[in-house]
């Protein structure tokens, strides 16, 4: 079959059923955009600003599991795409992005909106590619999906020059991506895996701390049997999220920074640290040094860079963590019921369980409760990022994986709002809400129009302290309340901004009003709805373990 290079793009897309992309065109990717006008199988979302694009190819993505696909033109097109692919970068998402290029005779001329995508990308991307030769396409975007959602997952990006959209080809599909240089590695060396069992049959104060890998491998089920079947507690990282359900006794909540004093007491006291998908980051460790003093660690992960690039690991596992998992409750034979070490746990949580004191201003940890209330559960929080993040991962309960949506490596502001938009989009008849800071808000709000173009019925509930709240409580913890360029209390009017959007605007300044108005926005399916909850301004996220601290020196209140 004779195709142009855009038309073939688009079957290679629909060879890899893609269904939905989000994107804004420009010139050098017209022709792309040409071909997709007649194109009946693919949905594409116009959204306002290419991050947009490529946080709701990501939200889209951590949502359903599959690749999210994001498209932008060249030059200010592909570099607006940069922090959304970093985003994913850090947290193993799996994403393409294409990107339209200047033709391949004008490539390193400094032409009219070149950028060097390919090299800009570099360290963000598992991979990238520039199409210089037409031929090369369908092999490309076979490779392309395949790292993208293989091993660990993460973004590559494809560079398309105009002319290679235009060229022709006699297309044909490979039927599989042929890497000699790519082979993850999907089963754990067995004797490792025996070597695992053994440990944990023989330990006395055993603990599991999930990450994102969990999630990603669609692992949640088989993590579940393993900590029910050995009686090991299990703690999250933020990441990890939704990967055990925080319903279970079992479950200590979230680790490190901000974790629960349950967790991190039981971190530093365990004498078996079992880590699954998780990369001992500096926000869940803590003073390295001082990190699980007491414990062995195992160590389960498909990447085998993260072995032992933070944390000495006594009995590390390469592969697939979902095929790992199922090997090793297999394996494992339960000697001990860990009744002591379970007590213990069990003991800090009720002494220790995560609170806040409610003196008649809405606090914002309130709120999370109350839509925990009124959803069951039953909801799709994604966030952005900072005090609003915590809160919700700490006071929200989530019940299966894929339902909390964060950007847990890179941070970015502005994420939440367009990843609840690809959440949405992925997920039509969930409940989808972006807990959000009213700064945040702020980076992405273009985006509402692409929510009211769509119908998304996103729940935006801005969190709004009139502060960059996560940066005022380091000032006024680490630098004696000197606060210096936080206070937004020059913020518009924002159910005015949902408005003029043609989405729903509620304001919240009473406690009593808090419930009824998540109910109420609940019944509005055809648009967006922002809340505006005018929250205690200077409440702050505890507990806190400082910067540099080890995790049981952290504050209280
Ligand atoms: C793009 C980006 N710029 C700056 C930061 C640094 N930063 C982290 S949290 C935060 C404050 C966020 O304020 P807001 O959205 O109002 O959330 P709050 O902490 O008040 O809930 C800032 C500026 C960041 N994470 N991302
Ligand atoms: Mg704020």
């Amino acid at each position: 079959m004779e195709l142009t290079g855009a038309q073939a793009m688009l079957e290679c897309l629909k060879k890899e059923g893609v269904h939905t992309i989000f994107g804004y065109p420009g010139g050098q990717i017209l022709p792309f955009y040409d071909a997709l006008y007649s194109e009946k199988a693919i949905r594409h979302i116009l959204v306002r600003h290419e991050q947009g694009a490529a946080h709701a190819a990501d939200g889209f993505a951590r949502a359903t599991g599959q690749v999210g696909v994001c498209v932008a033109t060249s030059g200010p097109g592909a570099t607006n795409l940069v922090t959304g692919i970093a985003t994913a970068y850090m947290d193993s998402i799996p994403m393409v992005a294409i990107t339209g290029q200047v033709a391949t005779s004008l490539l390193g001329r400094d032409s009219f909106q070149e950028a060097d995508i390919t090299g800009i990308t570099v360290p963000i991307t598992k991979h990238n590619y520039l199409i210089k030769n037409i031929d090369d396409l369908p092999r490309i975007f076979k490779e392309a999906f395949h790292i993208a959602r293989t091993g660990r997952p993460g973004p590559v990006l494809i560079d398309i020059p105009r002319d290679v959209q235009n060229a022709k080809i006699n297309f044909k599909y490979p039927e599989k991506a042929e890497i000699p240089s790519y082979k993850p590695k999907y089963e754990g060396h067995p004797k490792q895996i025996v070597a695992a069992a053994k440990a944990i049959a023989a330990s006395k104060r055993p603990l599991i701390y999930a990450g994102g890998g969990v999630i990603s491998s669609n692992a949640a089920k088989e993590l579940t049997e393993l900590a029910l079947k050995c009686k090991v507690p299990v703690t999250t990282t933020l990441m990890g999220r939704g990967a055990f359900p925080d319903t279970n006794d079992m479950s200590l909540g979230m680790l490190g920074m901000h974790g629960t004093v349950y967790a991190n007491y039981a971190v530093q006291e365990c004498d078996l640290l079992i880590a699954i998908g998780a990369r001992f980051d500096d926000r869940v460790t803590g003073h390295i040094a001082k990190f699980a003093p007491k414990a062995k660690h195992i160590h389960i992960d498909i990447d085998p860079a993260e072995i032992g690039k933070n944390v000495r690991i006594d009995i590390p596992i390469v592969g697939d963590v979902k095929t790992v998992l199922k090997e090793l409750v297999e394996k494992v034979a339960v000697k001990d019921d860990h009744a002591a070490w379970l007590d213990q746990v069990m003991e800090w949580k009720r002494k220790y369980p995560l609170s806040y004191k409610n003196n008649g201003t809405i606090k914002p940890q309130y709120v999370i409760e109350q839509i925990y209330d009124v959803t069951k559960g039953d909801a799709i929080l994604t966030t952005e990022v900072g005090q609003n993040q915590m809160w919700a991962s700490m006071f929200f309960k989530f019940i299966k994986p894929r339902t909390f949506i964060t950007s847990g490596g890179l941070g970015t502001m502005g994420y939440g709002f367009p990843a609840a938009i690809g959440a949405q989009v992925g997920c039509p008849d969930k409940l989808v809400f972006d807990i959000a800071g009213d700064g945040s808000i702020q980076m992405n709000i273009q985006e509402m129009t692409t929510a009211v173009n769509n119908k998304l019925p996103v729940k935006i509930i801005v969190l709004n302290n009139s502060y960059l709240g996560m940066v005022r409580q380091w000032q006024e913890i680490l630098y004696e309340k000197r606060y210096s360029s936080v206070d937004l209390e020059a913020n518009p009017d924002l159910v005015k901004v949902a408005e003029a959007y043609g989405a729903a605007g509620i304001r919240v300044t009473r406690i009593e009003e808090v419930r009824s108005a998540i109910e109420e926005s609940l019944k509005i399916k055809d648009r967006p709805t922002l809340i505006d909850f005018r929250v205690a301004r200077e409440e702050n996220v505890l507990p806190f373990v400082p910067p540099g601290q080890a995790l049981n020196e952290m504050l209280v209140d």
